[in-house]
């Protein structure tokens, strides 16, 4: 992307023709987040709720010192495990790396999280179990070799828009599409193949398919034997799930089946791409390892044009992801879990052998309980909004009002969340700092300080090194700058899952642009497209005796599932011109006109059986909350389901944040929360007055 600056302010943004990953596509949020930059909500000062609960303004150095002060006061009472921190892929790296590195190698502890957890933690476990290694194993460029594309659980076309351009000119070339959602998605337009399954139903499909193709001879008896384990493992699950069956789990007809089999069998090289559809499920890490079973049995990867590929959803998730910015990571795509991982990071970070803990901390979800039950008595959120976006949110706000401490680091005020705040860090936002991300191709991406941020915002790695300093950890947070964090970031080399970004530095990202990991040298060298391929054209995949592994996950039904109390299945995602709990695209006045407010898309027959029309109001009920939306009746989702946004919450108005009514159960491997199936009752209801947003100007401006 690229900014055009007029007296400090971004004044309009186009596309960076020259970028590998867009080529000089926009979508409408990124053509529009100039908008966003110069906001009168901008957290433009540190703040400090007074008991009376209205928020002051206090000079940066006062509140850099009551972090550090309480952080280090509830430590020396309680044990580091008092501490935690939430994180969020919407940082750069850098700040990633050093709020990981402050709390696990110096604060002690592993209670920090990041809102990964409730997004790419299923495919970052599932890679982990199939491959060996976390990351999709393909790039980008495979879009542009694909004869066909299984696209399952995501809406691309709203929530990946640019790829899902690419793709489609790979679709009007010849190339097949295969859409699986319940919802007939604007993803799902023109599809060869369009399958609305019953939701929660994935694994039946994949095993289904995996049964077909053996049936039809279609795998690849050579590359099981080379390249994989586990097979003889599969037979059950290719069994269990012949055509009949799956039909009646999945709701799909046979002659469906069939053709989605045979068009996979037909394709010489397909791609599958998957985001939170299959990945917020109690069942996501099997969902992903299904995928992985299909690739693996066809010999569908490693191949230009094949192999899974989940989309990540937040801009530097996989950053985050690469330095460990989950309770159980540290930084190299390493485990806490492994002696030898904490050892190398023991060293990198200059600590004494066996001061890195070896239990992850909470994930999320629990972390909040932790906190709600006095265990966690101060948090530090940086760059998320959990008071909407985690499952059953209520917990989070009587853990919130629970705690001694709540930091709220973020670039606008008021969110929902800042309002629990004590103190509030004023956070820049990227284009007002060095930093770099990564996408889901491996492509590391310089963004550099394009305009001064509003009076006291500052960059988020620096928000943390000086608490970190005022700790008296200055020694190990020495860094002048992001570039100085990214040269010790990149000693974090992993040969054993093959990251290795030491042939890159702030400086060289700067001249040549951005540039794909694995680069070990900072001289020439050549792009390397696929992972795990060896120099002599076979695979080695990173699992110990490099084979990539078969995993045999027969279907289960959802966590909770609906009954005469709860007959309807509440799913909930993402439209196209909004951005999650809106504090950026929600200022934006053109993408506001495109999706202007919240509402429940329900079945048309199941609308007519309450007797609602489109605006009429309904309330939808769960186990744990209520919601109030206005119907707008589609053919486009199936009966008995019904979906709901999440953008809109808490500052719009009173009744309609999704997450009051979603449940917190999670999938055993990732901890993943179920976000996308809800069993509730829906019924015709009349509306209350709302109620207006409060007010925060003290926070805002010079
Ligand atoms: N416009 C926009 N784009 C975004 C974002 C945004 O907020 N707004 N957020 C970004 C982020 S962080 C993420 S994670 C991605 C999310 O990107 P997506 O996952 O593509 O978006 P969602 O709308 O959350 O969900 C995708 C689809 O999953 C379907 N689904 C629900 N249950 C099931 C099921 O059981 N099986 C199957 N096969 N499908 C199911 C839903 O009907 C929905 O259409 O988007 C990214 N891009
Ligand atoms: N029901 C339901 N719930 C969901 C989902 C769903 O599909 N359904 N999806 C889940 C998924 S996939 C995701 S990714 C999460 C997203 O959940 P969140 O991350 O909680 O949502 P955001 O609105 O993106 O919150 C980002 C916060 O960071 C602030 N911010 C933005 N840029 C910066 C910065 O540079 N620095 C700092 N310090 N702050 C910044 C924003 O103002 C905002 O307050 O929601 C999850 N929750
Ligand atoms: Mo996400």
């Amino acid at each position: 992307m690229v900014l055009h600056v007029e007296n400090g302010r971004v004044t309009r943004v186009s596309g960076d023709k020259d970028h590998p990953a867009n080529f000089g596509s926009l979508c409408t949020k990124g053509s529009t987040v100039h908008q966003t930059i110069h906001t009168a909500d901008r957290l433009a000062h540190a703040g400090r709720r007074t008991p009376g609960g209205v928020f002051e303004r206090v000079p940066l150095d006062v509140a850099l010192d009551a972090v550090a002060d309480g952080f280090r006061r509830i430590i020396e009472a309680h044990g580091p495990d008092a501490v935690a921190l939430y994180v969020s892929g919407q940082l750069s790296t850098e700040a990633q790396y050093v709020a990981n590195k402050l709390t696990k190698g110096f604060l002690r502890t592993n209670n920090i999280d990041s809102n990964s957890r409730l997004c790419m933690a299923s495919a970052a476990s599932g890679y982990k179990l199939s491959l060996g290694a976390d990351g999709p194993p393909g790039h980008y460029e495979d879009f542009e070799h694909a004869d066909g594309f299984l696209v399952i659980g995501s809406n691309m076309a709203d929530c990946h828009p640019i790829l899902h351009q690419r793709m489609r000119r790979r679709v009007a070339a010849g190339a097949k599409l295969i859409v699986v959602d319940p919802r007939r998605t604007a993803t799902a337009a023109g599809a060869t193949l369009y399958l609305p399954l019953r939701p929660g139903t994935d694994l039946a499909l994949l095993n289904g398919w995996l049964h077909l193709l053996v049936r039809m001879g279609r795998v690849d008896r050579d590359f099981i034997a080379h390249y994989t384990e586990g097979w003889e493992s599969m037979g059950e699950v290719i069994d269990a799930y012949p055509p009949a069956r799956v039909a009646e789990i999945t709701g799909l007809p046979v002659d469906d089946l069939i053709t989605g089999a045979k068009i996979l069998a037909d394709c010489p090289r397909w791609m599958s791409l998957w985001t939170m559809g299959l990945n917020q499920s109690a069942r996501g890490t099997w969902n992903v390892n299904a995928i992985c079973n299909l690739h693996l049995a066809t010999g569908q990867i490693g191949r230009a044009g094949s192999g899974p590929f989940s989309l990540t959803g937040q801009p530097n998730a996989m950053g985050g992801r690469e330095v460990g910015y989950m309770s159980g990571g540290l930084p190299g795509q390493r485990s806490v879990h492994l002696a030898q991982d904490r050892a190398e990071i023991e060293t990198l970070w200059k600590l004494p052998a066996g001061t890195l803990r070896p239990r992850p901390g909470p994930p999320a979800v629990e972390l909040f309980h932790a906190m709600e039950r006095g265990e966690i008595k101060a948090l530090w959120i940086i760059g998320s909004n959990p008071v909407v976006t985690m499952p059953n949110r209520s917990g989070v706000r009587r853990g919130l009002e629970r705690a001694e401490l709540v930091v709220v680091q973020d670039a606008y005020h008021p969110t929902e969340t800042s309002r629990y705040a004590h103190i509030l860090l004023p956070g820049t936002v990227w284009a007002e700092a060095d930093g770099t991300m990564v996408n889901s191709s491996r492509m590391v991406t310089f963004h550099p300080r394009a305009v001064p941020p509003p009076v006291d915002a500052k960059p988020d790695w620096w928000l943390v090194c000086e608490v970190a300093r005022r700790m008296g950890f200055g020694s190990a947070f020495p860094y002048q700058n992001a570039s100085e964090i990214f040269d010790e970031m990149r000693v974090s080399v992993n040969e054993r899952s093959g990251y290795d970004v030491r042939g890159l530095s702030h400086a060289r990202l700067i001249r040549e642009g951005a540039k794909t990991w694995p680069l070990s040298s900072q001289g020439g060298a050549t792009e390397v497209k696929r992972r795990y391929v060896t120099p002599d054209g076979m695979l080695r995949f990173p699992t110990g005796n490099g084979r990539a592994r078969f995993w045999a996950r027969p279907y289960l039904p959802n966590a909770e599932m609906p009954d005469d109390d709860y007959p309807f299945v509440l799913l909930t995602g993402r439209v196209a011109h909004q951005w999650h709990t809106r504090t950026k695209t929600g200022k934006v006045p053109s993408l506001n006109k495109l999706n202007p407010a919240p509402f429940l898309e329900i079945n048309a027959e199941d609308a007519a059986l309450l007797g609602v029309v489109e605006g009429d109001a309904l309330r939808i009920v769960s186990r744990r909350g209520e919601l109030r939306l206005s119907a707008r009746p589609t053919t486009n989702i199936q009966p008995g389901c019904c979906w709901a946004p999440m953008h809109w919450n808490d500052l719009f108005g009173p009744g309609v944040a999704v997450n009051e009514v979603t449940s917190e159960n999670a999938c055993p491997e990732s901890h993943q929360p179920e976000l996308k199936y809800c069993p509730v009752q829906v019924e015709a209801w009349r509306p209350a007055a709302t109620n207006a947003p409060a007010d925060a100007a003290a926070m805002h401006g010079a």
